[in-house]
């Protein structure tokens, strides 16, 4: 009897074994973190793939797009480089040190690249055991040259294979700065197309993935350059296109707008702004054929593109790895309308042009939208965004549309959120700024992403979204405000009649832009060398409250100035004399009770400071900027502060003198106008050659 239960419980555990349900399988899948590609496109408009409306052949994208969701409302950052910064960490770019391009211009926000109180998304991922590679252009460094410090590359910041270009855009079929890990390629020979390389390096580093390392969960990020200029593609996909412009701007717009409305991504209701494009049929026949042959040039480089995209997610297929791949397509900003005319000649497309496709295709690039790359207004932020995902996107929900608002802050998150990886409060020994992105993954189920507000700023446009409201602005213009659920294409500005929610909207950008290292801000990346009229005189005498603009400013371009101010007995904190402003200026200024002297020239600041504070009572301060560069504080004829600029101002600043106050944009990193709250009693400012 014994013996009997004995056997019939081996024999129940042998038939519970023997038909349990494959539980390897079944357990491996669950616990399986899936693979993750970022595909970023370079000043691609929102509606140039055939998905989001255009006329441009995607059909990989597209099919994404079926099997997937598009998102209606996903916002970029306007520019390559700050964009590259917010997508890598999560932060808005100024955060990771990237609010303008890579140069370092001195303050938090602007030191032209990615900082260490951020982490990358490979940085984050390779602590949960991903493999990390990345294609394509990083435009995250200030260290462009193969010979200078490599600690803001890709390998220093996660990943452990790159193929690409460290700097910007590049000439396509002949590229400089090609790069492999850290070490520089040569200038490829002909038949090289840049495009196509980056696609052929994403398929081969998926496969020597999932030959060497199938175990483990991979990142890639593939950053293509295309379709930013110059305009260079293959000759067959430019033949493909080549005519098909000649319909000309206006229409095709219209048809855009046709085909948006059938698709869902606008709403029929919503009104379109005006191109200011000049008409197309007030064109002659030769500029028509021209920009036919600009715009189908354009469109070869996406299409190329798109055929690069269909090649990895063959690449995927091939070794069964689709399905738990979560793909995400996106661009860096919205269609560009500089005009850029700098080849050696050749014919339009090929090695030896460098153009650019110009405004009027840029407003259909960024259909129905405003405004371009640059501006934080819908057409220079919006972005497609196409999520491929088959174990992670309901089967029902495929193919649909999401109006949740999303900008690039939260591919981090979202990467944190299906990987179950860490965001770190501290990595290698640093403090790491909290995360400001959100998950999308709620998304997915067409649940809301609970988020207080999106922030822009980039060149001094600056806008905040909140719900539906976004308040925006063109530097130095104010502030508009729309409704973006009835009128997505910001036509109708509401900001007079709603006076109270501009300011209330204002006043939370403000306290965004003070935490996030925005201020001040910084509108242009180089600086124009405008020559403004002065002064002939070589001495001038001040008092509180002088003011001048004009030719009335001392002519300090090139020249060593002294300034010299009686203070006291009552003394504080605010400046004593500022001439200029955001790009070129001098300041002599008392802060924390310390005197200091700031000198900005094309954007960048020098500054010294005294060590000590002053003590009270009368005193005789004096600044001076030599034309070799020296910067000197003297107190009472006493050196108190010394250090070295560029050397004389270069141009006579934009921006008026003023004496006890600094008004319009701060020279220094002060908060303008910085009035003085002691006693200023004379001022004397000479010039000497
Ligand atoms: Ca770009």
């Amino acid at each position: 009897m014994k013996r009997n239960r004995a056997l019939a419980l081996v024999f129940a555990f042998a038939v519970c074994f023997w038909f349990l349900p494959t539980p390897t399988l079944a357990q491996e899948k669950a616990k399986r973190k899936p693979n993750i590609i970022v595909i970023l496109a370079d000043d691609l408009g929102y509606s140039d793939i055939g998905c989001y409306g255009g006329e441009i052949k995607t059909p990989n994208l597209d099919k994404l797009a079926k099997n997937g969701l598009r998102f209606t409302n996903f916002y970029n950052t306007a520019r390559c480089c700050p964009s590259r910064a917010s997508l890598m960490t999560g932060l808005y770019s100024h955060q990771a040190g990237v609010g303008l391009m890579v140069e370092n211009l001195n303050q938090p926000g602007y030191q032209g690249q990615l900082n260490r109180k951020c982490v990358t998304i490979a940085e984050v991922l390779r602590l949960i055991g991903y493999r990390c590679y990345m294609i394509g252009k990083w435009h995250l460094t200030r260290n462009n040259n193969f010979t200078t410090a490599k600690d803001a590359w890709p390998l220093a910041r996660g990943f452990d294979r790159f193929y690409g270009l460290i700097p910007g855009s590049a000439n396509y079929f002949r590229p400089v700065g090609l790069m492999r890990d850290n070490t520089p390629l040569e200038v490829p020979k002909d038949g090289y197309y840049l495009t196509d390389a980056f696609s052929e390096n994403a398929v081969q580093f998926i496969d020597d993935h999932f030959k060497d390392h199938k175990e483990e969960p991979f990142f890639l990020y593939t950053a293509y350059t295309a379709p930013h200029w110059p305009l260079h593609a293959l000759k067959d996909d430019i033949a493909r296109y080549r005519g098909k412009y000649r319909e000309g701007w206006d229409v095709l717009r219209q048809k855009r707008h046709e085909r948006m409305k059938e698709l869902g991504i606008v709403d029929p209701k919503w009104k379109i702004p005006p191109s200011d494009a000049k008409p197309w049929d007030k064109l002659t026949e030769k500029e028509r054929d021209d920009l036919d042959l600009r715009m189908a040039i354009y469109a070869a480089q996406v299409d190329r593109m798109d055929q690069g995209i269909g090649k990895i997610v063959a690449a995927l297929k091939k070794t069964g790895q689709l399905d738990n791949t979560l793909i995400l397509f996106l661009a860096d900003n919205g269609g560009c309308a500089e005009v850029i005319e700098r080849g050696k000649g050749g014919e339009l497309g090929g090695p030896d042009s460098y153009s650019s496709y110009g405004q009027g295709w840029a407003w259909l690039s960024n259909a129905i939208l405003r405004l371009f790359k640059h501006w934080v207004h819908g057409g220079g932020v919006s972005s497609p965004l196409v999520v491929h995902w088959p174990e992670g996107i309901p089967e029902r929900s495929r193919g649909e549309l999401r109006r949740q608002s999303g900008h690039l802050i939260d591919i981090m998150a979202t990467c944190i959120d299906v990987s179950g990886a860490a965001y770190p409060k501290e990595y290698q020994g640093n403090k790491i700024t909290p995360l400001e992105g959100k998950s999308l993954v709620p998304a997915f189920n067409n649940q809301p992403i609970e988020r207080e507000a999106i922030y822009w700023e980039h060149e001094g446009n600056k806008a905040i979204l909140v719900k539906n409201s976004k308040l925006v602005s063109r530097f130095p213009g104010p502030w508009e405000l729309y409704d973006l659920n009835a009128d997505r294409a910001e036509t109708t500005d509401l900001a007079a009649r709603e006076p109270q929610r501009v300011k209330e909207l204002a006043a939370k950008w403000q306290a965004w832009a003070e935490r996030a290292d925005v201020l001040p801000l910084r509108p242009y990346g180089k600086p124009k060398q405008t020559k403004t009229k002065a002064s002939t005189k070589t001495e001038f005498q001040f008092q509180a409250g002088d003011n001048l603009t004009g030719e009335n400013v001392p002519d300090v371009a090139g020249k060593s100035i002294s300034i010299n101010a009686d203070i006291g007995p009552k003394l504080g904190d605010g400046v004593i004399l500022a001439h200029g402003g955001r790009n070129h200026g001098y300041a002599l200024f008392i802060r924390d009770g310390r005197l200091a002297f700031a000198v900005r020239q094309s954007g960048v600041l020098t500054s010294i400071e005294a060590k000590t504070p002053l003590a009270a009572g009368k005193a005789s301060v004096t600044a001076l900027l030599n034309k070799n560069g020296t910067l000197r504080l003297l107190l009472d004829d006493k050196l108190v502060a010394e250090g070295k600029g560029k050397g004389a101002m270069p141009a006579v600043p934009g921006e008026g003198l003023q004496v006890g106050q600094d008004l319009g944009a701060a020279v220094a990193d002060y908060q303008a106008p910085f009035a003085f709250k002691g006693d200023l009693r004379r001022v004397t400012l000479k010039l000497t050659d």
